[in-house]
């Protein structure tokens, strides 16, 4: 089974990230997680970016807050599908992130979840690696029924309490 390559700027984003690492784990999906920075470690950045493929990684994600470039920096670099989750850091909440991984200009795609998405984030990649691995598009089948009938449980105890 191919790996996911999970990437943070800084180790102040592992709080969020680690919801990433949590989600692959639960549908049995091997991982790395890294700590380079477009910014303060740009030459590790590349060279994990270069050599991903060949050492058997699928997808790459690559989260990062303020000015962040640490997704197009890695997408740059490999054909691997890249995943970036703007973190929410610094004065502005995240939409500085938000915007500087999403508008990627055109030939260098990154698929950009929501500020701090770090669960979807890995979802993706798993529906990624389900396009030809169907134990984990089984895996994915069932955590959606078991999310559905948590919520449905949700809407059960709800009704109970307000309609009468
Ligand atoms: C980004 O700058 C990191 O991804 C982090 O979200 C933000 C702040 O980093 P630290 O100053 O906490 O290391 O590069």
């Amino acid at each position: 089974m191919k790996k996911i390559a999970v990437i943070m700027g800084s180790d102040s984003d592992l709080p969020v990230v680690s919801k990433a690492a949590d989600t692959l784990k639960n549908l049995g999906i091997p991982f790395e997680m890294h700590v380079f920075s477009a910014h303060r470690t740009p030459e590790e950045a590349k060279e994990f970016s270069v050599n991903a493929r060949r050492n058997g990684f699928g997808a790459i994600i690559a989260a990062a807050g303020m000015a962040a470039h640490l997704a197009g920096a890695i997408a740059a670099n490999t054909t691997l599908p890249v995943i970036g989750i703007p973190m929410k850091s610094g004065n502005l909440g995240g939409i500085d992130a938000l915007l500087s991984t999403v508008q990627m200009p055109s030939g260098i795609p990154v698929a950009t979840v929501a500020v701090d998405g770090a669960v979807n984030a890995a979802l993706l990649c798993a529906e990624i690696l389900a396009v030809t691995d169907d134990e984990i598009a089984a895996k994915l089948d069932a955590k959606r029924a078991s999310d559905t009938a948590k919520v449905l449980e949700k809407n059960k105890a709800v009704e109970e309490q307000f309609n009468i």
